[in-house]
């Protein structure tokens, strides 16, 4: 399955830590969209979703909350709760994020612009548009 977790440099010192996330570089896409949940209600699931193109690299940056991912053979649970490890997720990927604890920030990069109509929101169209069903 098309995602990994990816453990990005802390440069810590007796202030603090500091993570830094630069395009092409740490985060294998041009960023042309950043954007970030929190005050997530408990039991709530968000996404139900997949993307025809869209890349992302999802970051907890506070708190924790799962995300579960499925390619429609597998499926896989991960677990963000490290500010600095963040969850790369290729396009073609249905996703929901759950489990978010009370503090939870959620911080997204994205590789395109927000388009409604890469969207696949029904998880039969998904399994449709990546021939996994007819
Ligand atoms: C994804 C997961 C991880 C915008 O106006 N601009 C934006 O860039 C985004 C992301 C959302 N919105 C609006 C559209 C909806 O009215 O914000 C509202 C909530 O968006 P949505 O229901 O799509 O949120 P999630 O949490 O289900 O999904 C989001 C992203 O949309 C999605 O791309 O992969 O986070």
């Amino acid at each position: 399955m098309n995602y990994k977790i990816i453990r990005f440099q802390e440069h810590g010192d007796p202030r603090g830590q500091l993570v830094a996330l630069e395009e092409n570089k740490e985060i294998p896409f041009k960023i042309k969209r950043v954007y970030f949940m929190y005050d997530t209600l408990k039991d709530v699931v968000r996404g139900h979703h997949a993307h025809k193109s869209l890349e992302q690299i999802l970051f907890c940056v506070h708190g924790s909350c799962k995300i579960h991912l499925d390619d429609g053979t597998e499926t896989a649970e991960v677990m963000l709760d490290k500010p600095y490890e963040g969850l790369y997720i290729a396009n073609n990927l249905w996703r929901e994020m759950y489990d978010f604890s009370e503090d939870a920030v959620l911080l997204v990069l994205a590789s395109e612009l927000y388009d409604e109509s890469d969207y696949i929101r029904d998880y039969d169209d998904f399994l449709k548009f990546i021939g996994k069903k007819k």
